[in-house]
C-alpha cells in the first residue's frame, strides 16, 4: 500500500534537512565551450539545465590559473602563498583546514571521486577514489581509499559510475558532499571512441586573434610556448603512433625535450583492441591527410586548430552526457530540490585566442572560469556579474550548509550576492608563479582586475607592466600602460593592487 516510487516519500525520509552539495569540477573547461555561456562551438544541454534553473556567473576569476594550485584554493578558501601550493611542483599539506573537513565534522558524508592532482592523500573524506596524477583517458589507474585499482573503460564514464555507486551506498539519513571531479577536457583530449565522428568534415570558426603577433604588449606574451601551431604531432595531433618518427614533429609542445612520442604511445596503448580499432578508423585517414599534404605554415596552424578544438569539444560532450546521469539520479531519488550543485572548472582555457591553448596567463580566457550554481529549493534563473572568485567557493559552500565560515579563510561567501543582499569586492587579485620550470614558459606575474580594467606586472627575468581597458579592448590586444589619458586610472589600479597585496598578506 505504500508506493516506493513517490519522491515525496523519499524526500521526507531524511530528518537532517541541510542541502546536499554536489561539487563538480572539470579540468581546463573554457566557458566558451558551454552553450549557456553562448558558445558557438558546442551544445551542452545538461550543463545548461543547471544554468536555466540556477545562477550563471560571468566574472568568476581564479587566483592562480593552473590545475593543482586552483584545486588547493577551492578546498581551503586561501591564496596559494597561504595554503602552500603555489605551482604543480608542490604537494598539498593535507593537515590544513578545508571545507570538506569542516562539512564532515558538521555531520556531512563527504566523498571525493575523480581528479585530485594534489599529490598528498585526500583528507576529510569518508570515501575517496582518485585518478593518479593527471589521470588517464582510457583504462585509468585509480586509488580507492589507499588501494590502487586498474579500471577498464573511459575515464569520464568511470568517474560517474563510481560516483553513482557511492551515492547509492551512502547513509540516506545524512546530507552528502560529493566532489565529482572530471579529468576531461585536459590535454591530450582523447575523446570517447563513441564520439569520434562528431564534427567530422566540419571547420569550426577560428578566433579573430588566432594569428596574434603580440605587438603593443610586454615581452611576456611573445616569449611563451603555448601556441596551437607548436602542438606535438604525436601526443596532441594524435597521428598514428606506428608511423611516427622524430622528423614528423613540427612543434615544441610547451616543453622542449619532453618525450611526447612515448607519452602518446602509452596513452594509445591503454585502449583495448576493440577501442583501438574504432580509434584507428577515425585517425588513420587524418594521419594520411597530414603525410599527403604540403601545408604552408599558416595552413598547418589552421589544420592544427581544427584537430585541437574538435578533440577538446568531444571530451566535453562526454562530460555533459554523464552529467545527465547525475541529474537523473538526483531527480529519481528526490534529492534534486535540496541539493546545491556547483559546476566549475579549475580555471579557464585558451581555445585558440591569441593563437594559444592552455591557461596560466591573467588574460580573460584563462583567468575567468565557468561557474554555474543550481541552488537548493530554487529553480529561478539568474545571471550574476559580481567579481566573485574561486577563493570564495569554500566559504560559500559552508554558508549554504549552515556551517560557520572560519575567519582565516580569505574568500567571502557570495550567498548574499545571489540573494540580492550585496557583495563587495573592488578588484580580483591574481598571482601566477610557475616559471621558468614546468611547462609553457609563462612568466611569473601578478595583477588586479576590476569590472573595467586590468593591471598586470610581469617579474623575475622581466620587469614590465600591462594594462587593459576591458570594455574597449575585451580581447586584450592593446597595452595602455603609460598612456597619459589613463594616468588617473593607472594610479588607482596601482593603489588597489597594493591594498590587496597587503590584505591578502603577500609581499614579493
Ligand atoms: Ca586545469
Amino acid at each position: 500500500m505504500f508506493s516506493c516510487n513517490s519522491n515525496e516519500e523519499k524526500k521526507t525520509k531524511r530528518i537532517d534537512k541541510r542541502p546536499n552539495i554536489l561539487f563538480i569540477m572539470t579540468d581546463d573547461h573554457s566557458r566558451h565551450a558551454i552553450s549557456a555561456y553562448g558558445s558557438k562551438l558546442i551544445n551542452t544541454p545538461n550543463i545548461d539545465i543547471l544554468a536555466n534553473q540556477g545562477v550563471r556567473f560571468t566574472n568568476c576569476a581564479v587566483t592562480n590559473s593552473i590545475c593543482g594550485p586552483s584545486r588547493a584554493v577551492a578546498l581551503t578558501g586561501k591564496y596559494s602563498h597561504i595554503n602552500g601550493f603555489k605551482d604543480n611542483r608542490s604537494s598539498f599539506d593535507g593537515s590544513q583546514q578545508t571545507f570538506p573537513k569542516l562539512l564532515q565534522k558538521a555531520g556531512y558524508q563527504t566523498m571525493m571521486i575523480g581528479k585530485w592532482h594534489l599529490k598528498s592523500k585526500p583528507e576529510g573524506f569518508d570515501y575517496w577514489n582518485i585518478l593518479i596524477g593527471q589521470g588517464d583517458y582510457y583504462a585509468p589507474r585509480m586509488v580507492e581509499n589507499g588501494d590502487t585499482l586498474n579500471m577498464k573503460g573511459y575515464v569520464t564514464d568511470i568517474v560517474t559510475d563510481i560516483s553513482l555507486t557511492q551515492l547509492g551506498k551512502r547513509d540516506k539519513n545524512k546530507p552528502f558532499c560529493l566532489m565529482y571531479n572530471q579529468k576531461a577536457p585536459h590535454r591530450n583530449w582523447m575523446p570517447n571512441v563513441k564520439h569520434l565522428n562528431l564534427y567530422k568534415g566540419q571547420k569550426l570558426p577560428i578566433p579573430s586573434n588566432y594569428f596574434d603577433q603580440y605587438e603593443n604588449r610586454s615581452r611576456a606574451p611573445k616569449e611563451q610556448d603555448l601556441e596551437v601551431r607548436d602542438m606535438y604531432m604525436s601526443l596532441d595531433m594524435k597521428l598514428d603512433p606506428n608511423t611516427f618518427t622524430d622528423s614528423t614533429e613540427t612543434g615544441s609542445g610547451g616543453k622542449k625535450g619532453f618525450d611526447a612520442i612515448n607519452s602518446w604511445k602509452n596513452s594509445y596503448n591503454r585502449m583495448s583492441e576493440v577501442q583501438k580499432e574504432e580509434w584507428d578508423k577515425y585517425y588513420k585517414p587524418i594521419t594520411d591527410e597530414f603525410y599527403n599534404s604540403s601545408y604552408s605554415e599558416k595552413e598547418l596552424a589552421e589544420w592544427k586548430y581544427q584537430r585541437y578544438i574538435q578533440d577538446y569539444l568531444k571530451c566535453i560532450v562526454s562530460i555533459d552526457e554523464n552529467l545527465s546521469r547525475m541529474i537523473d539520479y538526483l531527480k529519481e531519488t528526490g534529492e534534486w530540490e535540496n541539493t546545491l550543485i556547483i559546476y566549475t572548472s579549475d580555471q579557464g582555457f585558451f581555445l585558440g585566442e591569441h593563437g594559444w591553448y592552455d591557461k596560466r596567463f591573467m588574460y580573460e580566457e584563462s583567468l575567468i572560469t565557468p561557474l554555474i550554481m543550481k541552488l537548493p529549493n530554487s529553480d529561478l534563473a539568474q545571471v550574476n556579474n559580481d567579481l566573485v572568485m574561486n577563493l570564495d567557493l569554500a566559504p560559500t559552500i559552508l554558508d549554504y550548509a549552515g556551517v560557520k565560515v572560519p575567519e582565516d579563510m580569505q574568500g567571502q561567501s557570495f550567498k548574499p550576492s545571489i540573494e540580492g543582499k550585496g557583495f563587495s569586492r573592488k578588484g580580483q587579485y591574481y598571482h601566477y608563479y610557475e616559471f621558468p620550470y614546468g611547462w609553457h614558459l609563462v612568466k611569473k606575474h601578478y595583477g588586479v582586475r576590476t569590472d573595467s580594467f586590468k593591471l598586470i606586472h610581469y617579474y623575475n627575468d622581466i620587469d614590465e607592466w600591462e594594462m587593459y581597458d576591458l570594455k574597449k579592448d575585451p580581447n586584450e590586444m592593446n597595452n595602455i600602460y603609460g598612456v597619459p589619458k589613463y594616468a588617473k586610472t593607472q594610479k588607482e589600479l596601482h593603489n588597489l593592487l597594493n591594498e590587496l597585496r597587503l590584505k591578502y598578506k603577500e609581499a614579493i
